[in-house]
């Protein structure tokens, strides 16, 4: 790994004082770096290492961030908004690129560090949940006359649960790590569901739905809340805006914030989907997206939390049969720890879902 410090100096002239890791995702290396200028005042800059394997086009995925958060930024403004911490904001190297590339092949990034709010791994309360739906439901609206043609697909057929079922099935076949024998019920979980992988894709491709800008990674850790206020201020991690279906942001909001436990839970009896918080998150989504969303979206966002969760699995499901090449892991068996939970969401979801019908259609009118 290459020396932090030298890539800063191709950013910020200001006197460098430290850099701690940062943040629990699974896919960038993310640092909170202390500054201290001329004056004396301290001041902290978010730095990120981004993930080359899995953006492959840096330079496509800086211009998509870059374009959306200026895009923002006007609209912020205009509604006399704080435009610095109501989106990111990047800070380009001292020669304009939006990105430093190491002459060790990796790619970094440094992004106005938001103070004053936090992300959270789990709702405090009710609240949190229902101002994460508006955040989200805001960004869709905000970005709803944002030109789909101007952004690349930073990752191919990211939401494509059809490819990543066929991704699953060439792992089971390959078995590469030789954990097959170990995770038979979760394929044959995965292996009775594939009914469902065309649900959403077919939709859009037969113009059922829409293309919007949507997030796809709309993780209550991607949204920033105020700490003065508890309201969710900024929508972060934009590596994955691309078009997409709007029931894919709503979809994994309900996947990861409405569970009873986290991502990671071992013990599955703690595991389920929580009725009054999708109800929660769904208020909070609607009260901003019933207004552009057409009724068979509406229809859909249900459908979406189901399939979002069930992708998920078998996105972790894949990488555990891999090796886990993809998603960072932090003990043995995590991504299969993973998979689990998802699966068990999905089992609930099942059961559940003509009442996460009935509680859409009830907060739409
Ligand atoms: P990953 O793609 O690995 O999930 P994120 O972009 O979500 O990376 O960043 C990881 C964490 O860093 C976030 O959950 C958040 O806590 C923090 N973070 C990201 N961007 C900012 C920012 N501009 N200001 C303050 N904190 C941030
Ligand atoms: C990854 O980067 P992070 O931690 O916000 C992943 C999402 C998964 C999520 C599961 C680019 O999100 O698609 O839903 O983990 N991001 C990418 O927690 O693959
Ligand atoms: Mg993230």
């Amino acid at each position: 790994m290459c020396d932090v410090q030298t890539i800063l100096k191709s950013f910020i002239s200001d006197k460098f004082i430290s850099s701690v890791p940062y943040g629990e995702g699974h896919i960038n290396d993310t640092y909170a770096v202390t500054f201290e200028s001329n004056s004396g005042d301290r001041y902290r800059m978010l730095l990120q290492r981004i993930n080359h394997t899995v953006f492959t086009d840096p330079l496509g995925l800086m211009n998509n961030i870059d374009g959306v958060t200026k895009f923002l930024k006007k609209k912020i403004i205009a509604a006399g908004g704080d435009e610095n911490r109501e989106t990111l904001t990047v800070i380009p190297t001292k020669t304009g690129e939006l990105f430093y590339h190491h002459s060790d092949g990796t790619y970094w990034r440094v992004y106005i560090f938001i103070e004053d709010a936090i992300t959270y791994q789990s709702s405090r309360n009710q609240q949190d949940f229902y101002n994460c739906g508006v955040c989200f439901g805001n960004f869709q609206l905000m970005l709803s006359d944002f030109d789909t043609n101007a952004l690349i697909e930073t990752i191919a057929d990211f939401h494509n649960t059809v490819k990543r079922f066929e991704a699953l099935k060439l792992a089971i076949s390959q078995d590469q790590a030789g954990r097959l024998k170990d995770v038979q019920p979760e394929v044959d979980f995965a292996l009775e569901r594939e009914k469902y992988t065309g649900a959403i894709i077919e939709m859009l491709e037969t113009g059922k739905i829409p293309y919007r800008v949507t997030h796809n990674d709309t993780k209550l850790n991607n949204m920033m809340i105020d700490n003065a206020t508890g309201v969710g201020i900024c929508v972060i991690d934009l590596d994955t805006v691309m078009p997409g279906a709007a029931c894919y942001d709503f979809g994994d909001s309900i996947r990861f914030g409405a569970s009873t436990a986290a991502e990671d839970e071992t013990d599955l009896d703690k595991v389920s989907m929580d009725l009054e918080l999708f109800e929660v998150f769904a208020k909070g989504y609607l009260s901003v997206s019933k207004g552009f969303l057409t009724p068979a979206e509406v229809e859909s966002l249900a459908i979406g939390a189901k399939i979002m969760t069930f992708e998920c699995g078998i996105r972790f499901l894949t990488d555990y049969l891999n090796g886990d090449n993809y998603f960072k892991i932090h003990r043995e068996h995590h991504n299969l720890d993973r998979c689990r939970t998802q699966f068990k969401l999905v089992a609930d979801m099942e059961q559940k879902m003509s009442q996460m019908q009935e509680i859409v259609r009830k907060n739409s009118l």
